[in-house]
């Protein structure tokens, strides 16, 4: 591997001791001296992971001065705040990203190396903390990365789930989930706070009493109450001195050990508390855009929010800041509804505990919170049973109530004897059994709300929020998402990061936009070898990665075409996979044709219970199969599924793709953001005018973008007509779903992919039979552009050249601008002396 950034690295530091100085000499001491103190090893009987923990506690001790001084300035200043409440962060690993950061990648491997160590190795042992399930969760990560490295004071607020997103393996073609035990040998990159954990009641009941000024209030009787410690993760800024804090809450209870149960001997239920406390933190739910009616759930989002929001109070107590300013100290984004409840919670601890009026209170929850929607399927909308939602926040749904009347008196007065769009706008579904509507809470107690992109937030306002926005227009607005370069190229992709930096200078990684200067590159000849062997050494490091993992071989050489993201049938893996087939077919049909070799690259995880999706993995790697398998088309065409799609893998897989499979019914993808990791690293896209898919064609340039399928408009008026699949059979497709429905893929059992191809042929509703022959015809295109390697090269070039826009540090500024208000706060490194005792 080659290492990132060479040309990058500039250390400097205000203070140079044997504990924080970054020279290559003084931090192989820092390395030994920890492998001995920390990990109570010597070199004789250390296994790789205690090298990997003593390296990542010695480049700890080199980032705390950032944090404590961090710390500093913010306490110093008051400053605004923006805390950002997500029930996912999947950050991925932090040792290489934080190497990266503090500029130091360089001389640690070189020191490790020197000591007779692989470094890659080392890097290799951390378990990633796999704390979300997909792109909502790594959006977060890429947002509090933007934050730090743009210097904008924020916390990031979430849980810390003691298993993240399940392993998953590939039996006999199958997905399997194992669990992730991310802590085993414990987090490097964590700090225990126990003096900030903060009490978090749950269920009981309400009771009205009289205050000592003979005032009429409510009171919650909770039924229990566990305690949410904080574990603190420092979130570095990109070579500045800004180390910003990911706080995750842990659920314990309030007393471990209940001693008068266990005295009267029952051992049992002496620890029962414990564990039901823990339960509350202790699993991540797998489910990407799928709501899990579970009490657990519920639990978990109060749990975490309610923390957060205590948390916050102690620091306005802490800087002398009154209640009534929470909204100018603090800006809150909720991503997606998870968080919603915090709107509730927080009217709970103005009113009840701080004995704030109503109106007051919620002016400031108004001002405080802001929106995000992250997806337009129906099924990810959050609506909790309403009986069940009392017995875990009795106090909270009356609260509820009292917004939703208030509110509703609004909404009369605006909309004059309209009671159908009462009951849609209500916070309470009562069309049968009784909901709370969770995204309606969010939209009330917001004063901004936003989309993921421009397709998505303009759908936001035409349909799933319409109501919300018919009355409040100027509360919506779009904010496209982004990723963050450091990780997605910096990382990931030494080879070319070096290029670029080469050739335009390195401030590109701070200001993405600055990649347009690759632009005159196109046209050099030289660039474009040295450009193409780039990509070539990417998917010669690819293939080896492959070999290891599947025992398969795949040619350097063909074209890689990769489509990894959770698997989900909007997204349509089976689109990709019916193509393949198709491909298959051609080829054995006539082998003698003229065929561009192309190894097909799968990987993602499906909902454990999400049957479709399980199946959909299966008849992939079942095409895989036979496809390696069968001589007849060996060298031109194989199938990869890559197992446990995850961050480390990404940083993998993307600076070797070289075609992007972009390719959701369109209308359905809010946003993707892998999308945008591929096309800065070279890929190019092949996609439907879906999410930020059209917002990168437009920057790419529509002939640098392979383009098929229906648009979101003729999506809705295909349904709107009654869509009958069959009308969109050819024969092609014809043949795909007799090979398959043969037992072909199946070793003879008719039956296995019949719920699948059932499905398509009677009810398809993610039209993959209306874009089958579009698709197919563009896949054409795609391989004649291939074999004109300069022209690819071109194109590639300019993919990379055009990505600025979708640097992660861009979507920040817009919040930052449009709905947080938050300054900038600059950090000076401390000294020695300021530090003192
Ligand atoms: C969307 O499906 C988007 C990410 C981040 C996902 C994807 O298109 O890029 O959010 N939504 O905004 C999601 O995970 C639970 O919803």
């Amino acid at each position: 591997m080659a290492t990132p950034m060479k040309s990058m690295e500039t250390p400097t530091e205000l203070y140079d001791d044997e504990r924080t100085a970054l020279t290559k000499e003084a931090f192989k001491r820092a390395f030994l001296d920890n492998l001995l103190y920390v990990q109570g090893k010597f070199p004789a009987l250390a296994s790789q992971n205690d090298y990997y923990q003593a390296l990542a506690y010695a480049v700890r001790d080199r980032l705390l001065q950032r944090w404590i001084s961090t710390a500093a300035a913010y306490t110093k200043q008051g400053s605004r705040t923006v805390a950002y409440f997500s029930a996912e962060f999947l950050m991925g690993p932090h040792l290489g990203n934080n190497l990266i950061n503090l500029g130091i990648y360089e001389q640690v491997r070189e020191a490790i190396s020197e000591l007779g160590l692989d470094f890659d190795t080392l890097l290799r042992q951390e378990d990633e903390p796999g704390l979300g399930n997909g792109g909502l969760g790594r959006l977060a990560a890429c947002f509090i990365d933007s934050m730090a490295t743009l210097e904008i004071p924020s916390l990031g607020y979430g849980i810390r789930y003691e298993f993240g997103i399940f392993h998953q393996e590939i039996v006999d073609g199958w997905q399997t989930e194992r669990t992730d035990k991310w802590l085993r040998f414990g987090n490097p990159w964590e700090i225990l706070r126990p003096e900030w954990a903060v009490e978090v009641k749950l269920g009981g009941h309400t009771e009205q009493y009289r205050d000592e000024q003979e005032r009429l209030r409510i009171r919650w009787v909770p039924g229990k109450v566990v305690v949410g410690v904080p574990y603190d993760t420092p979130i570095l800024g990109f070579r500045n001195n800004t180390a910003n804090t990911l706080r995750l809450w842990k659920a314990e209870a309030p007393e471990s050990f209940d001693f008068s149960t266990f005295n009267r001997g029952d051992y049992g239920g002496a620890v029962r508390q414990k564990v039901w406390s823990e339960t509350l933190s202790k699993v991540l739910y797998p489910n990407d855009e799928q709501i899990q009616g579970k009490t657990l759930r519920l639990e978990q989002q109060y749990f975490f929010v309610s923390a957060s929001l205590q948390d916050m109070m102690r620091i306005m107590r802490v800087q002398k800041l009154p209640l009534e300013r929470f909204h100018e100290k603090f800006a809150v984004q909720l991503n997606d509804t998870h968080p919603a409840i915090a709107v509730a919670e927080l009217m709970r601890l103005l009113v009840d505990d701080h004995v704030m009026p109503w109106e007051q209170a919620w002016d400031i929850t108004c001002k405080t919170f802001a929106y995000t929607n992250h997806t337009l399927l129906p099924e990810a909308l959050e609506c909790w049973p309403l009986e069940l939602f009392k017995s875990v926040l009795p106090r909270h749904l009356d609260l509820i109530y009292e917004i939703n009347v208030r509110f509703l008196d609004e909404v009369r007065i605006r909309f004059y004897g309209d009671e159908a769009r009462l009951a849609r706008l209500s916070l309470i579904d009562e069309h049968g059994e009784r909901y709370v509507r969770m995204a309606h809470l969010a939209c009330v107690g917001s004063h901004t709300i936003n989309g993921v992109a421009e397709l998505h937030s303009e759908l936001l306002k035409q349909d799933v929020l319409r109501d919300f926005y018919e009355l409040w227009p100027h509360k919506f607005g779009n904010k496209t998402n982004g990723v963050t370069p450091r990780r997605w190229m910096a990382l990931s992709n030494p080879r070319l990061s070096d290029l670029i930096s080469e050739a335009i200078g390195d401030s590109w990684l701070k200001n993405l936009d600055e990649l347009q200067k690759l632009e005159p590159f196109a046209q050099d000849a030289a660039f474009r070898q040295r450009w193409r062997e780039i990509k070539l050494a990417n998917k010669v490091d690819f293939a080896a990665f492959v070999k290891e993992r599947n025992g398969i071989n795949i040619d350097p050489a063909s074209l890689f075409d990769v489509q990894v993201k959770r698997i989900h049938e909007y997204k349509r893996q089976h689109l990709n996979i019916l193509h393949v087939i198709a491909l298959y077919h051609r080829l054995r049909s006539d082998p003698n044709a003229d065929f561009q070799p192309r190894t097909f690259i799968f990987g993602g995880k499906a909902a454990p219970a999400y049957h479709m999706a399980k199946l959909i993995i299966k008849l992939i790697n079942s095409v895989a199969d036979v496809v390696d398998r069968d001589p007849a088309v060996k060298d031109r065409l194989k199938v990869v599924f890559l197992q446990n799609f995850n961050v480390s893998n990404g940083q993998r897989v993307y600076p070797a793709a070289e075609l992007s499979e972009q390719i959701s019914t369109a209308g359905k993808e809010a946003s993707g953001t892998g999308n945008m990791k591929f096309s800065m690293n070279g890929a190019l896209t092949i996609g439907t005018m879906d999410g930020a898919n059209i917002e990168i064609r437009q920057e790419v340039g529509a002939e640098n973008f392979f383009l098929f399928g229906l648009t979101a408009e003729q999506v809705a008026q295909t349904k709107g007509r009654g869509y009958r699949p069959l009308e969109h059979m050819t024969a092609e497709l014809q043949e795909v779903i007799s090979l398959i429905n043969s037992g072909f893929f199946s070793r003879g059992d008719v039956q296995m992919f019949r719920a699948l191809t059932d499905g398509l042929l009677w009810h398809d509703p993610y039209l993959v039979f209306a874009d089958f022959e579009s698709y197919s015809e563009c896949q054409l295109q795609v391989s004649q552009a291939y074999r004109d390697v300069d022209h690819w090269t071109r194109m590639s070039i300019l993919n990379s050249a055009r990505s600025g826009k979708f640097s992660s540090d861009r979507t920040i500024r817009e919040y930052c601008a449009d709905i947080w208000r938050a300054p900038s706060v600059p950090v000076r490194l401390l000294s020695q002396e300021d530090v003192k005792v």
